[in-house]
């Protein structure tokens, strides 16, 4: 199996996040990538290509530009601004609550404020996904990762893990969240849609809800969004990830959330991803996009799901059996020793169908 890969992602280099008001260790670090990597390499099945660039237009397909902008002119503005520091991390979010009584005018005339602190608020949701001097190199290059390997599913292979880190799925129209700038996934899916004008499926099976991913295709009757993540009663991000959140519009149905319990085994796990498999399955459409976190591992340090190694080479089989071909993007996975052969496990869980066919008739 071909893997896009590149060290840019070393230039996102977190040291700490904020979480419930303190800085711990960051949990989203520049081992991971180069974790998962060796492993592929150890493996011996995998091909490891550089991504290619793609420039801004595939971003602004999915993004607001101005949330570009900002990611782009961050860490300038925190330079010009004489703040002395390693990492941004907002002053003030503007809560639903600020603006409770204010008319559809009032709501319009809100502006992007200037300052730096201010800013970062206005394009971001919690302060455990701080920026940093190399964040927008790394976040660029991340989609560039997702949209080569998207290049390559399109250019006839079966099957292609984008290895992206940062990762994506919590980053919406205009938000940046939960260590995501750029929706990697869905500016796959978007490029994907556009190219084939088939519709396009998103399986997302990190841990946790992609929030970001669900706002971006609300109201879209085109793309299916399916989750399986922790209940959001429980776990971040807590405002959006219930069974009752359908679509809107033309995207009414187009919208599945699987919530699930703490301590979630195999077997649960795999029937919960068999209903969404189902709805992929009955999706038109040739290409889906996995949106893929190892979060969801028994010893996560995030997590409380209880899934093994032996659950992800299962769950590879299952979604690769839906015979589509596959655009597998990086999301989260915190649990450093089990990473590298995590991904490989569910990977190599694919291969098998992978090669059968795409092998030469005798
Ligand atoms: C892509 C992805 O997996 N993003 C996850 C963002 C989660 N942000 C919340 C961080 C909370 C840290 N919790 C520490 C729990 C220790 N048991
Ligand atoms: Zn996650």
């Amino acid at each position: 199996m071909k893997a896009v890969y590149t060290e840019h992602h070393r230039a996102h280099d977190v040291a700490d996040e904020v979480y419930l008001g303190v800085a711990i260790p960051a949990h989203e670090v520049v081992q991971r990538a180069g974790i998962i990597r060796g492993a592929l390499l150890a493996d011996g099945g995998f091909e490891l290509v550089d991504p290619t660039e793609h420039g801004e237009l595939p971003i602004l397909a999915v993004h607001d530009r101005g949330l570009l902008r900002f990611l782009e002119q961050a860490w300038s503005e925190v330079r010009r601004q004489a703040l002395r520091r390693q990492s941004l991390v907002a002053d003030t979010y503007p809560s639903r609550a600020m603006f409770e009584g204010l008319s559809e005018a009032a709501l319009a005339r809100l502006r992007e404020p200037v300052a730096i602190g201010g800013r970062a608020g206005w394009w971001g949701l919690d302060s455990s996904n701080p920026i940093v001097p190399g964040t927008y190199e790394a976040a660029r290059w991340a989609v560039d990762v997702a949209l080569t390997a998207v290049d390559l599913v399109l250019d006839g292979e079966r099957a292609v893990y984008g290895l992206c880190r940062p990762p994506g799925h919590h980053a919406a129209r205009a938000m940046a969240a939960g260590y995501c700038f750029f929706n990697n996934a869905a500016i796959a899916a978007e490029a994907i849609a556009r190219a084939t004008g088939e519709r396009v499926a998103i399986l997302d099976l990190d841990y946790h809800h992609g929030n970001g991913t669900q706002q971006i295709f609300w109201r879209r009757g085109d793309v299916l969004y399916a989750s399986l993540h922790a209940d959001p009663a429980r776990a971040y991000p807590f405002f959006l990830g219930y069974a009752d959140e359908v679509g809107e519009g033309d995207g009414v149905g187009m919208n599945i959330n699987l919530p699930l319990p703490a301590e979630i085994g195999d077997a649960d796990y795999l029937a919960a991803l068999d209903r969404a498999l189902e709805a992929i399955a009955d999706t038109p459409g040739s290409i889906v996009v996995v949106s893929l976190g190892f979060d969801t591992y028994r010893d996560d340090p995030m997590g409380d799901f209880a899934l093994t190694r032996a659950g992800y080479a299962e769950a590879g089989r299952r979604v690769a059996s839906l015979g589509r071909r596959l655009v597998i993007l990086q999301e989260g996975g915190y649990h450093l020793p089990s990473l590298g052969k995590n991904a490989v496990a569910w990977l190599r869980g694919v291969e098998p169908v992978a090669t059968a066919r795409t092998m030469p008739r005798p």
